[in-house]
């Protein structure tokens, strides 16, 4: 037929065209000769070095080095695109087979956006999920150059880290101030590899054997039939595992300390826990554990505070992170060491330095400062950075190694082993925050989410194809040190060293190095915990290891319990206090503390602005709160008394006496509306009895002091009245110095 025809003819005339391209010399083009297929007899002149394969960036593009603009935005361009770059017309309405017809499975874009979003979450992290994160710097003092060869660690040396700081037992949308331990992890972008220090607020761990993190874990987190409650220790599954495994009673006590409540990440200290090893230049090693020191100083919340804040704001600490990286007040600690002789018996003032439930006290061996790490940059998308950043107790630089720690060596298989499932894959290393800044030049090939594309061909040694690349480093190239420990000839066991049997002398120890007033907190943690379980047997299982850890401690919980006092069935052991384990009775810097000044039209405004000036020169944060937002005078107001709440501020001035405003609500005594000129907003006296039972300073003058006696707190210890402002705020900045007036907190115990 004619149509057939004029197909046949097109077809024709495209194979001569095509022809007419390929040349006759092209193997395979038509009228070329036959190709000839050789044996190679001779073997191929070895390709050139190649240093970095082609491997992935050796920089990530948060990192300061790489803020090209087509990598700092998410977007290019001004207008919308699919993935794959072709301009969009609409993406508010679905393509559908007439206005009031059902969408077309051909709609590409709908189909693309919706499946992307299907799946953007990852699983969250088996412990740990809830965090923040941000970026920084570390500086060397070159301190520890005698005794490790890692050269982060050399005088002057400037690293960059990213840092997470997290709850363990939340979920990724649980509230920040928890009970718990936090996690503090350090990534050092060292150029001699990745050097992460994954530590945690609290010295000691709940297990000496990885072989039970499931264990501690699945008691931890919420009970299987009815998830809950969420993010909590005080629950029956908890108890009933600790009050078994009575090697848990060390962490369990700090957990139970003001250390379970931090005030701020800012204001938390960090351990390593474990021992590791370290290796100089000579291969000589010493024994080492981390120490994080925040120059802010060691705080906590109170209970009541904590609590309150997992509603008012379960972001607590994520914001105060942020804010204070934001408006400059960046975070710092210094990183220490304490260093033991690395004798075969790997102990240390007869504590064995193996076991992860002991801690060495400091007055036995000072923490010596090797560095100073300074938080500068809050994350530019959380997912990418903070989600998405994988710690490995095993990323060593040279000059740092593991020891037997049976718990940290369990932890060396489960941090690669976390990420194939929560990150997808083997390649995880390649996704920008986690990649190394020193040069990569692995064997590792393919696997899902490969985004390098090697050059090569020969990635297995030996070889003569890729010219016998990559190689191995000698002796003076600077390769990693596996010390090589000799390991005693023992038969094969699962069993513990007995010195891990000592479950209590150091509890002991942390309870008798508390203030009294620590104590106190201790014990009613204790109380509140063992009183939301609902099994008598485990409430009475755990009175039996206070009771082995201090009678007064088990008497006063077995008060609040209502359950008789169990008699230790151990020796109580003769321990030396170490004071620095203590918060109370030391001297801290007052910088980066929160001061709210309540304030209203009718306030002393100079006054007020003089003070906002003074506290921002002493490296604090002042924040205004009114009635409204906006301005009173020519001051900026942050909180109004709907936004503002007690829990935020470290200290409470008075500039104002606010009469209520309708929509305050009224408070026991208030008569909202009344025309008693003497009323103060219900808000405001709320906020001063708050802080006054949080034992934070107050300080008032002006209109002020009327406040303090209508809430009954005027003349009290830690409130402060003055002629001006800036005499107040003298007078409270002293007493930040002891963080609260502890002296409001009666306490029990000695
Ligand atoms: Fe972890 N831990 N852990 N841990 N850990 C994880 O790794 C594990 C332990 C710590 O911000 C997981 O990537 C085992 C001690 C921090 O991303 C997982 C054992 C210390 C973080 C894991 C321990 C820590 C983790 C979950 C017992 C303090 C958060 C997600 C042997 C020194 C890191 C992940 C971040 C996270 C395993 C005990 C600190 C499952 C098996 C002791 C700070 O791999």
């Amino acid at each position: 037929s004619k149509p057939a025809k004029a197909v046949k003819d097109v077809v024709e005339a495209a194979a001569e065209k095509v022809a007419g391209v390929l040349t006759p010399d092209v193997p395979g083009a038509p009228g070329s000769a036959p190709p000839t297929v050789e044996e190679p007899t001779t073997p191929h002149d070895p390709l050139p070095p190649k240093a970095e394969q082609g491997a992935p960036e050796t920089r990530t593009p948060t990192g300061a080095k790489t803020d090209a603009p087509a990598i700092a935005k998410g977007q290019q361009g001004a207008f919308l695109t699919t993935s794959q770059g072709a301009r969009l017309r609409d993406t508010d309405h679905s393509l559908k087979a007439g206005p009031r017809g059902p969408i077309l499975l051909q709609d590409h874009h709908f189909r693309e956006k919706i499946t992307h979003f299907d799946h953007e979450r990852i699983p969250e992290r088996v412990v740990h999920a809830r965090g923040a994160g941000a970026h920084g710097l570390f500086t060397a003092y070159g301190t520890a150059e005698k005794v490790t060869r890692a050269g982060f660690l050399k005088k002057g040396r400037e690293t960059e880290v990213f840092v997470r700081f997290s709850t363990v037992l939340g979920s990724r949308g649980s509230a920040d101030t928890v009970r718990d331990t936090r996690g503090f992890a350090t990534k050092f972008y060292t150029d001699e590899g990745t050097f992460d220090l994954v530590a945690n607020n609290m010295p000691v761990f709940f297990i000496q054997d990885a072989i039970k993190f499931p264990d501690i874990i699945h008691a931890a987190k919420p009970h299987p039939d009815r998830e809950i409650p969420q993010a909590q220790s005080a629950h029956d599954t908890f108890w009933d595992f600790v009050s078994l495994h009575t090697e848990a009673q060390h962490h369990t006590m700090w957990n139970m300390s003001d250390r379970g409540i931090p005030r701020s990440y800012r204001t938390m200290e960090g351990f390593g826990v474990h021992t590791f090893r370290l290796v100089n230049a000579a291969d000589e090693t010493v024994l080492v554990k981390f120490h994080w020191k925040p120059k802010l100083g060691v705080h906590s919340l109170t209970w009541e505070e904590a609590q309150m804040l997992g509603g008012i704001d379960p972001d607590f600490h994520r914001r105060d992170l942020y804010d204070a990286i934001e408006a400059g007040a960046y975070p710092e600690w210094e990183l220490g060491i304490q260093v033991f002789p690395d004798t075969p018996e790997e102990s240390f003032a007869g504590i064995d330095l193996l076991d992860p439930t002991k801690i060495v006290p400091e007055e036995l061996a000072p923490v010596q400062p090797i560095g100073r790490l300074t938080l500068n940059r809050t994350p530019r998308n959380f997912f990418a950075e903070t989600e998405q950043v994988a710690f490995h107790l095993g990323h060593l630089p040279p000059g740092i190694d593991v020891t037997n720690d049976p718990l940290l060596q369990g932890r060396l298989f489960s941090y690669v082993d976390t990420q194939l499932t929560r990150l997808g894959g083997p390649n995880f290393s390649q996704i920008p925050i986690n990649r190394p800044h020193a040069p990569v030049n692995d064997m590792l090939r393919d696997g899902f989410h490969q985004h390098a594309v090697h050059a090569g061909v020969a990635p297995y040694r030996p070889n003569s194809l890729d010219g016998g690349n990559p190689f191995p480093a000698g002796d003076d190239e600077n390769a990693f040190v596996d010390v090589p420990v000799t390991v005693a000839e023992a038969p094969k066991v699962r069993a513990n060293p007995v010195s891990f049997d000592d479950h209590y002398s150091q509890v002991r120890l942390f309870w008798l190095s508390m203030s009294p007033v620590e104590k106190e907190h201790i014990i009613r943690a204790y109380t509140f915990e063992l009183g939301k379980c609902y099994h008598q047997a485990i409430k009475e299982r755990q009175l039996q290891s206070l009771a082995n850890i201090d009678p007064v401690l088990c008497a006063e919980v077995a008060t609040g319990l209502g359950l008789p006092a169990p008699q230790p069935t151990v020796p109580l052991a003769e321990v030396t206090p170490s004071p620095a384990l203590s918060q109370v009775g030391r001297e801290w810097p007052s910088d980066g503390r929160m001061v709210g000044i309540v304030v209203d039209p009718d306030a002393d405004l100079d006054g007020v602005g003089e003070v906002r000036r003074a506290v921002f020169a002493a490296g604090m944060v002042p924040l205004l709160i009114a009635p409204h937002g906006g301005l009173v005078g020519d001051l900026p107001v942050q909180r109004t008394f709907a936004t503002g709440r007690s829990v935020e501020f470290d200290v409470l001035l008075l500039a104002a006496a606010p009469t209520p405003t309708p929509d305050a609500i009224p408070a026991r005594d208030a008569k909202v509306g009344a025309a008693d000129s003497a009323a103060v907003d219900p808000r405001v006296l709320l906020m001063v009895e708050e802080c006054w039972r949080h034992a934070k300073a107050i300080g008032a003058w002006g209109g002020g002091v009327t406040v303090l006696e209508r809430a009954g707190v005027a003349g009290t210890p830690g409130v402060v009245t003055g002629d001006s402002g800036a005499e107040v705020f003298t007078a409270v900045q002293q007493l930040l110095a002891a963080h609260r007036v502890w002296e409001r907190f009666p306490a029990s115990v000695a």
